[in-house]
Formats: structure tokens, C-alpha cells, sequence
């Protein structure tokens, strides 16, 4: 075979190849070629920018579920004397209700003045399930003196000790403030109850602290 003749099959085989792939000529296998070379890595970059994005789009909601939420709540505790209620001094209000799965930052006024002290060797005197502060200074216990009355939770194991307020002065009375911070985590009604021997009769255990809406009461985590 001459060197044209080679030429000629080849270029023929060319020509069959073109009008096969394309329709066209060989000028446009050769751009076609051309531009699938062009195109792979251009669909390359364009698969890890769709991963890259996919990833990106699926971390908020992961933040989002493990976005950390903190509710604060308060009680006063009244004298008996304030709610026209002699030797009932009462939380109010005496029903919570706290989202599960939070920190809870529970804020006590005490304007109670009278002490109440434990029986002796009670813990209850001792702060448990959270950290405490009492007029922004932290503390671990109440002297069993100093008590005036608890907010504990045994289905939480909860104890908050909570020390008198000052002795009423010429301007009425200010309260002791005592901050509690816990962890809420199960859905449930915890009843809660003043341990200290506020209430009435012999020994101190009897009307306000077995009503409940005075020295007991629920918390909801729902
Ligand atoms: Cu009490």
C-alpha cells in the first residue's frame, strides 16, 4: 500500500468514526474529544462543590440538636404574716413547669426572716444536684442555725438550703437571694417540699408544710 493509500484509509476510518459518533466530520471528533477532555474535570470540581455543600447544609441541624437551653425561673417565699395567713409562710408561685433536657437558673426571694433549724444530722442543711449562691457569694451548706427553709426534690436529688432574710428595718423588708443551677434531662412531675419545720403545731411538720401551694408543691419537666 502507498503512503496515500494509507492516508486515504485512514482518513476514511476517520471519516466513518466522525459521521458514527457525531454525524459530523473529523474536525468535530477532534473538538468533541477536545471538549469531553475539558469536561471531565470540570464535572470532577462540580461533584466534590455538591459534597462539599452537602456537608455543609447537614452541620446547622447538628448544632441545632445539641443547642444547649438554658430557663430561668424565680419564687418568693412569704411570710404567714404577709399573706394574712399567720405561721403559713408560703413559695410562691409553688408550681413549676421546666422543659427537659435544659439548665434550669432558679432564683429564691426569701422575705422570711424566721429561722427553722433541722433536726440533728440532717443533710438537708447541705446543697445537692446544682450549684448555689446566696446574695451572689457561693456556697456548698447553710449552718443548720441559719436555716430558715429548703427547697429539695428527691426524685431529682435536689436539696437547696435556704438561709433567712434580714430582719425587717425602717424601710420594710429586703429578701435573701439565693440562686440554684441544675440540669433538667427526663420528662416527669417531681414533687418538691420544704424539709425545714416551718409550719404549725408541736414540732413544727403540720399545715403549711403538708399543703400543698405552701411548703410543697410540683415541678413539671416536660
Ligand atoms: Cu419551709
Amino acid at each position: 500500500m502507498s503512503g496515500k493509500g494509507k492516508y486515504s484509509l485512514l482518513k476514511r476510518k476517520e471519516v466513518i468514526m466522525a459521521k458514527y459518533v457525531s454525524g459530523g466530520t473529523a474536525r468535530g471528533v477532534r473538538r468533541k474529544v477536545r471538549s469531553l477532555k475539558l469536561l471531565v474535570p470540570t464535572l470532577l470540581i462540580g461533584v466534590a462543590l455538591v459534597g462539599a455543600a452537602c456537608s455543609s447544609s447537614s452541620s446547622p441541624s447538628t448544632s441545632q440538636s445539641t443547642k444547649p437551653v438554658t430557663v430561668h425561673e424565680s419564687m418568693t417565699i412569704l411570710t404567714g404574716s404577709m399573706i394574712k395567713h399567720p405561721g403559713w409562710p408560703m413559695f410562691s408561685p409553688a408550681d413549676l413547669t421546666l422543659p427537659k433536657d435544659s439548665t434550669v437558673v432558679l432564683t429564691i426571694y426569701n422575705y422570711d426572716d424566721g429561722t427553722a433549724p433541722l433536726s440533728a444530722g440532717s443533710l438537708f442543711d447541705k446543697v445537692q444536684g446544682g450549684t448555689e449562691t446566696v446574695n451572689g457569694s457561693a456556697v456548698t451548706s447553710i449552718p443548720n442555725a441559719n436555716i430558715s427553709h429548703t427547697f429539695t426534690v428527691p426524685g431529682l436529688s435536689l436539696n437547696i438550703p435556704i438561709p433567712p432574710a434580714p430582719t425587717p428595718g425602717a424601710n420594710g423588708r429586703t429578701p435573701t437571694v439565693v440562686t440554684f443551677t441544675f440540669k433538667v434531662t427526663n420528662a416527669g412531675t417531681y414533687t418538691w417540699q420544704c424539709e425545714a419545720p416551718c409550719g404549725t403545731g408541736p414540732t413544727g411538720m403540720g399545715g403549711p408544710m403538708t399543703t400543698a401551694g405552701y411548703m410543697t408543691g410540683s415541678l413539671v419537666v416536660q
